[in-house]
């Protein structure tokens, strides 16, 4: 599959970098990032998939999450994430592929071709980001394990980690959190595993030190601290979806015709926009139809949410 257009565009050629570097100071000076240790700089090539809307501040990135495993409050993993340990880290890749095993992030990495990606964010709550992230493609990676012709899916997991992650000690969710796709999902070009945003290494409270991003799917999808991805048969239980199966469906692609029970996904709020912006109207699939519309021909998605 082709982009269409061609923006090849980067975070820095549409935030002025000047700008960039005094909020890095501010942060530095109010201390936010203070108790995280300098992050490293990642080299990548601009994508066409990227969008040439303004991506969100690295404050909103880095200071209005969801990550559960740290706390349910948006700025829980920023205050509380700063103890968890990234390196080492290991990822098992396992089931029905011809060489299972566990690789280091650096074995992972290698070979991959790193690209920045600036992609929309929405997450099911009705709240939406640009987020300049670098990443490289999933189906790289499947693709160097072998997938097996029986295989129709593909399972997540985040790190079971208790004593560094202070939501996990909560038992309301079912630990570790879990996430699933179907193949076809995982191998579409859009779909990247993100080592970085902003020209460094993720923040912990983004899903350091490798996360799942699906730009046309809600945000739950995008599983953070990934350290086992699992080949698969069958339909892969999910976090949301076991809590909530009314609300939380597998597939989770952005659709402004089918509401969540409630609330309306007809409209957005722009995270960064102050309080007086408008709603932007939400897009279906986020605006990425023309890359994915396809996977699901004949489907019904208010049916298959
Ligand atoms: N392990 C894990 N991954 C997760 C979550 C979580 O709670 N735990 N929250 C999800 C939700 S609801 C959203 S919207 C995105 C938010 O990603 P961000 O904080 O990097 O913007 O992460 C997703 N991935
Ligand atoms: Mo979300």
């Amino acid at each position: 599959m082709t982009p269409r257009f061609r923006n090849d565009l980067r975070w820095s050629d549409v935030t002025p970098r000047a700008d960039w570097l005094s909020r890095r100071a501010l942060l530095a000076g109010v201390g936010t990032l203070a108790a995280t240790p300098a992050l490293a700089k990642i080299a990548a090539e601009p994508s066409a998939y990227s969008t040439d809307e303004t991506p969100n501040t690295l404050e909103d990135i880095s200071g209005y999450n969801n990550f559960y495993e740290f706390g349910t409050g948006k700025e829980d993993p920023a205050a509380y994430s700063g103890g968890f340990v990234t390196d080492p880290w290991a990822v098992t890749i396992d089931g029905m592929v011809d060489r299972p095993g566990s690789h280091d992030l650096a074995d992972v990495l290698k070979g991959q071709p790193m690209e920045e990606r600036i992609y929309r964010l929405r997450c099911v709550e009705a709240w939406s980001m640009v987020i300049p992230w670098i990443g490289f493609p999933l189906s790289g990676l499947l693709d160097r394990v072998g997938v097996q012709p029986g295989a129709k899916y593909v399972a997540f997991e985040t790190v079971l980690r208790p004593e560094e992650m202070p939501g996990q000690r909560s038992p309301f969710i079912d630990w570790p959190y879990r996430e699933g796709l179907r193949l076809d999902e995982a191998m579409n070009p859009l779909t990247i595993l993100a080592t970085g945003l902003y020209g460094e290494e993720l923040p912990n409270q983004n899903g350091a030190p490798i996360r799942l991003v699906v730009p046309w799917k809600y945000g739950f999808k995008s599983i953070k601290s990934v350290v086992r991805i699992t080949l698969t048969d069958r339909q892969p239980v999910t976090t949301w979806q076991t809590l909530q199966p009314e609300e939380y469906g597998f597939y989770a692609n952005v659709n402004p015709e089918v509401d969540h029970p409630r609330w309306s996904q007809a409209t957005e709020r722009r995270i960064g926009g102050g309080f007086f912006a408008p709603r932007i109207d939400t897009v279906k699939f986020n605006g990425y139809g023309e890359y994915v519309a396809d996977l699901y021909a004949g489907q019904d998605l208010a049916v298959d949410y």
